[in-house]
């Protein structure tokens, strides 16, 4: 296997979900905008996107949550994303809203703003500040939700649903748009999130 790999937090939901599962992929290291507009990799993905995962018989697997679940069901140890239909219920539903609530909000700001996306999508400002302005309310609805204690976004084991949230994380960092100071329950996930040694994937 190997990853065509790049700065950005797509791709490092790929390298946290590689790393928590103790596997070693080859990367290859591309430059955000300028490699993957490049014709040889519209070969290798059509719409220029990484991550890409490409497989020792050359198949290609595109979007990083389809390469996680080529990985979990190829490496099914440690479990990311539920035993029990239970489990695999909850940690879908906990990754879907970490996605639509929080990701997308960094996500579509991003896009409309920085100038990387200018010829990617219409950019529209208003539409940027509004998504930024939304991200703080997120967060506080995420703090009220693990206020139960509960250590983990979909509750007592690591999951997918944390590293979809840990994504989240590493754009907040970049961006300085961080978890507001009084989400006491999402700044202790967190914390615990950091120490993580795949953290750093
Ligand atoms: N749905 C895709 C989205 C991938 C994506 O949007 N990748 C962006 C970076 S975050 C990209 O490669 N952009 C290349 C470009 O704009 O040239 C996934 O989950 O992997």
């Amino acid at each position: 296997m190997k990853l065509y790999n790049a700065n950005s937090g797509n791709a490092k939901r790929v390298r946290i979900f590689i790393a928590e599962k103790g596997i070693q992929v080859p990367r290859i290291e591309l430059e955000l905008g300028v490699d993957t507009r490049k014709p040889e990799f519209l070969k290798i993905n059509s719409l220029g996107e990484i991550p890409v995962l490409e497989l020792d018989d050359g198949q290609i697997i595109t979007e990083s949550v389809a390469i996680c679940r080529y990985i979990e069901a190829a490496f099914p140890t440690p479990p990311l994303m539920g035993r029990t239909p239970a489990e695999q219920g909850h940690i879908e539903m906990w990754s879907q809203r970490i996605f639509g609530h929080l990701f997308l909000p960094y996500g579509l700001f991003v896009r409309h703003s920085i100038s990387l996306f200018a010829d990617v999508v219409d950019q529209m400002p208003a539409f940027a500040e509004s998504q930024k302005a939304a991200i703080p309310e997120k967060w506080s609805w995420l703090d009220k939700e693990m206020s139960d204690e509960r250590p983990f976004i979909a509750g007592n084991s690591f999951s997918m649903a944390d590293i979809h949230a840990m994504t989240v994380l590493w754009i907040a960092d970049a961006l300085d748009l961080p978890i507001p100071d009084h989400c006491k329950h999402a700044l202790k996930w967190a914390d615990a999130m950091r120490r993580r040694s795949s953290w750093d994937a």
